[in-house]
């Protein structure tokens, strides 16, 4: 199956009478990474995954129709050039639907590419908005489906909060979609400390097939996933603060670990990402409860509690905070 086929299956009503619709969708960070795929077309993941969702940081799409010859995209007010990464691979994906020529006004609140998930949102509030526009009346299963198919880590980004992504085992992937896990931490805080803002040298989808096919440890990353999905959701039910944050911090790094290892060999971290690392070690010698995550670059993403924040800001003096249950 490719990705028309999935396309056709889940919009039955084609609907050439598009209106403006504007949509936002946060981003996301997951606690359980996605980190290798058993199909590379249709995004399909070799394990499930964990994320939480990032409040009002994220990406709001407007669609509307134009006459121009050709789809035009903006973002952050400024006209992408249709020879750009960005363009080409929009533009790849709206072909998926046959609709007429569109204007894509997106505005992110996030770096894009600084490995902080924009992708996702971004995938996210473009179906979103485009199910509006073209009222195709799909549910937010549906939406994540066709998310994936733009990125995986988008299926993610269709809720706030905590939110899994099943890896499914069809063929066909009508059952790797994610789904909200309604439970509220309020007072959790993420920090994001942000080491560098410019696009990475190497992708996330490159850099997960590579460690597919060279690193002697990712055979071990499934069985990492399994345990760790576990305790995720146990230190949800629990309010387990520590559980949560050993598991995903242990996550990232065992994600990193599988990366190092492959052949050549993917090292997102920076001297000042180590340093960072260090100075969240100090503070929970220190007795305060502070973990990180990492993505696929060299920015951190801290977990803590609000009532530990101000200890925490005195270290890291740029953080931005975000509030995801607020
Ligand atoms: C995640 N990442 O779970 C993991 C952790 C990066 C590290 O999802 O190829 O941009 O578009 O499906 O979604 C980034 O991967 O990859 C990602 P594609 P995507 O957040």
């Amino acid at each position: 199956m490719n990705k028309e086929d999935v396309v056709k299956f889940l919009i039955r009503k084609t609907n050439k009478d598009i209106k403006t619709a504007r949509a936002f969708a946060p981003s996301n960070i997951a606690l359980c990474k996605y980190w290798g795929k058993r199909n590379q077309v249709l995004n399909l993941p070799n394990t499930s995954s964990f994320s939480i969702s990032l409040g009002d940081k994220g990406t709001t799409t407007e669609i509307s129709t134009t006459d121009a010859p050709n789809h035009l995209v903006f973002l952050n007010d400024q006209e992408v050039k249709n020879t750009s990464e960005l363009y080409q691979r929009l533009t790849a994906y709206l072909d998926l639907f046959s609709l007429p020529k569109l204007k894509i006004k997106t505005h992110s609140t996030i770096p894009i590419a600084a490995g902080l998930a924009s992708s996702a949102s971004g995938f996210a509030a473009l179906v979103s908005s485009l199910n509006i526009a073209c009222d195709w009346q799909l549910d937010t299963r549906e939406l994540s489906i066709l998310a994936r198919l733009g990125s995986g880590s988008a299926c993610r980004s269709l809720w706030q909060g905590f939110v899994e992504w099943h890896a499914g085992n069809k063929a066909d992937g009508m059952d790797s979609y994610a789904e909200p896990i309604l439970q509220s931490w309020p007072g959790l805080c993420i920090g994001l400390h942000i080491v560098n803002d410019k696009e990475k040298s190497i992708s996330s989808r490159v850099a997960m097939q590579r460690t597919i096919e060279t690193s002697p440890f990712y055979k071990e990353w499934p069985t990492i996933v399994e345990n760790d999905l576990a305790n995720l959701k146990h230190a949800i039910q629990s309010m387990d603060f520590t559980l949560l944050g050993e598991t995903s911090e242990a996550n990232a790094i065992a994600m990193h670990a599988t990366m190092n290892t492959a052949y050549p060999p993917i090292y997102y971290s920076l001297p000042q990402t180590l340093t960072a690392m260090q100075q969240v070690w100090n503070l929970r010698k220190k007795g305060i409860e502070v973990y990180f995550t990492q993505d696929a670059g060299p920015n951190l993403k801290l977990l803590f509690m609000d009532k530990d924040k101000a200890q925490i800001q005195k270290v890291f003096e740029q953080l931005e905070l975000v509030n995801p249950f607020n």
